[in-house]
């Protein structure tokens, strides 16, 4: 291969002329002839095999070994059936990967080279023909080496070797006197979801999962741009740039910092720079600045600057630095009940509405910045504004903080540690020293990063999860891991952290205090799994409230055209190895039928059953949601458990692992708008709440009526609101007596809508009794197709209530406007979606179910 592609910082240039390639946020190019640092990505080329095999098979780098095994037919498709079964010996090889390479005289005779890959995962040995120039034992980690000296003009041999990390771990597991819970995976900065989790299969692989570049400079380089807002007011931003620069001998730098589209001055600086002195700081101001507002609050304004540093005679380099300009922080003050634990944002308490972020794919080279702006964008449809970025996953690529910056999505970051406890040696902890900092590093610039997290369920699994019982520690081992749990999360990590970060606020263990205890419900962020784990019901969310929900979930299955992806027909049903493969839970399928018992009537068949745990899993997020949100200001986030999959399974996610939305995304995009309506039963009274996550008062009307499933309106009421974003309001109050009083509850239910101005705010069907036990009757359906563009409208009416319409085109996806809504008898609908079909290929391929169907 001939390097011919370069990168000049994040663009690339071919041939002397300038092309930018899927930069985010774009700049002016700035024809930089005499660039400073030049990278280019050894991509091409790449072959592999098993170690000690001859043969070699082509291979993609980034990639992984699993992929390029499917590539090249070796395997067949990992997430099938049950394959994965048949193949976990792939975890207990040693892999090779080799390519070849020439480099352009201009940059051969360039001062400096360094290779750097962003991400070996794991244990990889490199030469470089012939020498080895590296040795690698952490996935999170950069590894950069100057590799001037073995670098050839032409045909250059590069070979990275992959030792098993099962091996390793298990080796490593054997020096210490006792067992640590997190089996061998715990040894190795890996993945840890790759080792198999609740929602995902086990797939050790390995590979080169991130770009590796050779950087080509001269006397100096820009390390990094750190951007510090010192003061933020309505009439000035003053900000301080820290810029790091390598230089050999003392020199002195011109520095600018300019803005796309001139939005800003530009501001000149001249500085010596030394090496022993690597940062130099650089102070400059954006008059009237724009603030960065979360999603729901205001546009997440971003400043695309651009610092560039020059010296003469060696060319100048620069960093692009996407700005945004709030003010945030975590606030815990005592109160009379615990705690506090809210984020306010450019001064305003906001309440969190989000879930929990897993990796996208088992294979994460396959996931592609479509891929996340896709989930990112369903994230703030269905009005998030916070996602939390899960420890046993990864730091994920920069594009994924990139469009959570200019979506206004926060993001919760924990560091890569979940569930297990870690070794307290010096390499371990020096190796997990310098993973933070790097990641601290790459990703402190951003604004949507909202928070550093030390560990995923540690605190609270050594707390309360009987290890000390069941790895049978003595004393003082017992006393070893904590003090070393304690160094890790309390002392390297925050110091680091602080250091690096400082005005980030570090939470050493999410949750603080496990759920079986009160105080989980009065200081610190909580996981309640007190439903699903615990067996209790729904209702118990309305009890069970924390200052801060950060985790809570119930499971449901994918959509049945994910489960046809990796199933044959036949297997399509819950006792086939197939679909048991495919749901990690110990007792998943149990737990789901306690509480589908409990709510649905026993589904007829395969298909209903899919259809109702999806309904049942957004009657219990729902449930959960409201309670949280009804709570505020007491309670003041809720992210549930999970936004989408790493596979096709079931599992707790709203977004299934082909991007098909489950009931529960609707239902959460409702519950998370910016207006709520909720119900309590106090068992004497009715209250209605209304949540508001506006700024300030609305004063808006609740309209309420009674009506049955043929559609008559039995009783109606109104009341005006004046509602508080402080706190939630009851808008209603109705003794039950008086509402339910002879009418028959089965077959009625409580309509409510909040209007402002003849525009409806929320809305609400609160239903008296569970579903299963609804008087519903088979509604008949009339729909009318009409397509305008691209876009189709389908609207839809009903003789009788059609509980829970699940819209859906044989062999085809649509993302529509709405589904698994309640079709109101006598009112018509409509829902829309964009599609290429014809409004004739729409009607044949239409497939209607409301709840009637499911027995
Ligand atoms: C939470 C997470 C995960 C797990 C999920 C569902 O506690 O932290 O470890 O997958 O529960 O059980």
């Amino acid at each position: 291969m001939r390097l011919f592609e370069m990168r000049l910082n994040n663009r690339i240039f071919s041939c002397g002329y300038f092309f930018l390639i899927l930069s985010l946020h774009l700049l002016t190019p700035f024809c930089n002839a005499g660039a400073q640092s030049v990278s280019i990505n050894i991509h091409a080329d790449w072959k592999f095999r098993k170690a000690g095999d001859t043969e070699w098979l082509r291979a993609s780098v980034p990639g992984t070994v699993h992929t390029d095994l499917l590539s090249n037919k070796i395997i067949p498709d990992p997430f099938f059936g049950v394959n994965e079964k048949n193949l976990q010996w792939i975890d207990t090889c040693d892999w090779e990967y080799e390519t070849r390479f020439d480099v352009d005289d201009s940059l051969f005779q360039r001062s400096h080279c360094e290779m750097s890959f962003e991400g070996l995962d794991t244990y990889a040995t490199v030469f470089l023909n012939g020498q080895q120039i590296l040795s690698a034992d952490n996935m999170f980690r950069t590894w950069a080496v100057d590799c001037k000296k073995n670098l050839k003009k032409e045909k250059n041999h590069l070979v990275v070797r992959f030792e098993s990390a099962v091996k390793r771990g298990i080796a490593e597991a054997k020096k210490l006197p006792y067992t640590l819970p997190g089996d061998e995976k715990i040894f190795t900065r890996k993945a840890q979801y790759q080792y198999g989790w609740d929602w995902g299969p086990r797939f050790v692989t390995c590979g080169i999962w991130r770009p590796v570049k050779l950087i080509f400079r001269n006397a100096f380089i820009l390390n990094d741009v750190h951007v510090i807002i010192d003061q933020l007011s309505d009439s000035v931003a003053q900000l301080i740039a820290e810029v790091n620069i390598t230089v050999e001998k003392p020199a002195t730098f011109s520095f600018k910092i300019i803005a796309e589209n001139g939005s800003l001055d530009s501001f000149n600086f001249e500085r010596i720079v030394r090496p022993e002195n690597k940062t130099t700081k650089l102070t400059f101001a954006i008059k009237n600045p724009k603030r960065w507002w979360c999603n729901g609050l205001g546009d997440a304004s971003l400043y695309h600057i651009s610092v560039q540093a020059s010296t003469s005679g060696s060319g100048s380099d620069q960093k692009n630095i996407a700005v945004g300009l709030r003010t945030l922080q975590l606030v815990q003050e005592k109160d009379a009940k615990g705690k506090s634990f809210y984020f306010r944002i450019n001064g305003i308490p906001v309440f969190m509405k989000g879930a929990n972020w897993i990796p996208a794919d088992n294979f994460l080279p396959r996931v592609s910045d479509e891929k996340y702006l896709q989930l990112l964008s369903d994230a703030k449809d269905a009005n998030m504004n916070m996602l939390r970025v899960w420890g046993g996953g990864v730091y994920e690529r920069n594009s994924f903080y990139e469009y959570c910056d200019s979506l206004g999505i926060l993001v919760w970051q924990d560091f890569m540690f979940a569930c297990a406890m870690y070794p307290g040696n010096k390499a371990f902890v020096d190796n997990v020293r310098e993973e933070i900092r790097e990641n601290v590093i790459r990703l402190r610039n951003h604004p949507s990063l909202a928070l550093w997290c030390g560990n995923n369920e540690i605190d609270e699994g050594w707390k309360n999860w009987g290890w000390q019982k069941q790895y049978k520690y003595a004393e003082e081992d017992s006393a070893k891991i904590y003090i070393d749990y304690l160094n890790l999360f309390h002392k390297i990590i925050p110091d680091v952290v602080s250091n690096l970060d400082p005005e980030r606020s570090y939470w050493e263990s999410s949750p603080s205090i496990g759920w079986g205890h009160k105080e989980s419900l009065e200081e610190g962020d909580s996981h309640y799994w007190g439903v699903w784990w615990g067996m209790e019901p729904f209702e118990m969310y309305k009890k069970k409230i924390g200052r801060f929900m950060s985790e809570y979930g119930f499971q449901a299955m994918p959509e049945l055209r994910t489960i046809e992806s990796f199933t044959d027909e036949k297997d399509r049903s819950l006792s086939s190895p197939e679909i048991k493969n495919h749901q990690k839970h110990p007792t998943g399928f149990e737990t789901i039928d306690h509480y589908l018992n409990d709510w649905y009537k026993e589904p007829k068949d395969f298909e209903s059953y899919i259809y109702l745990t999806q309904l049942l899993q957004a009657d219990g997020i729902r449930t959960a949601i409201e309670a949280h949100r009804g709570a505020k200001p007491y309670c003041m986030g809720t992210l549930y458990w999970q936004l989408s999959d790493c596979w096709p399974v079931a599992s707790w996610s709203s977004i299934d692992y082909n991007g098909r939305w489950k009931a529960l995304h609707y239902a959460v995009r409702e519950s998370y708008g910016k207006y709520l309506i909720s119900v309590e039963d106090t068992g004497e009274y009715f209250n209605v709440f209304v949540t508001s996550d506006d700024t300030g008062f609305t004063k808006a009307t609740l309209r309420l009526s009674a009506v049955d499933f043929s559609g008559n309106v039995l009783w109606r009421d109104s009341a005006f609101c004046y509602l508080s974003a402080d706190k939630a309001t009851v808008a209603y109050k109705a003794k039950k007596e008086d509402l339910t009083y002879s009418v028959n509850t089965f077959r009625i239910f409580l309509k409510m809508d909040l209007v402002k101005n003849g525009q409806t705010l929320a809305t609400k069907n609160y239903f008296f009794k569970k579903p299963k036990e609804l008087l519903l009757e088979k509604p008949e359906i009339n729909y009318d197709v009409r397509k305008e563009k691209d876009n189709i409208s389908i609207t839809l009416s009903s003789n009788t209530l059609a509980k829970n319409l699940f819209i859906r085109l044989k062999n085809t996806d649509a993302r529509f406007s709405e589904n698994y809504f309640d079709l109101l008898p006598k009112e018509a609908r409509t829902v829309s979606f964009h599609s290429a079909l014809t409004v004739e290929e729409v009607r044949l391929s239409l497939i209607l179910r409301s709840l009637c169907d499911s027995y």
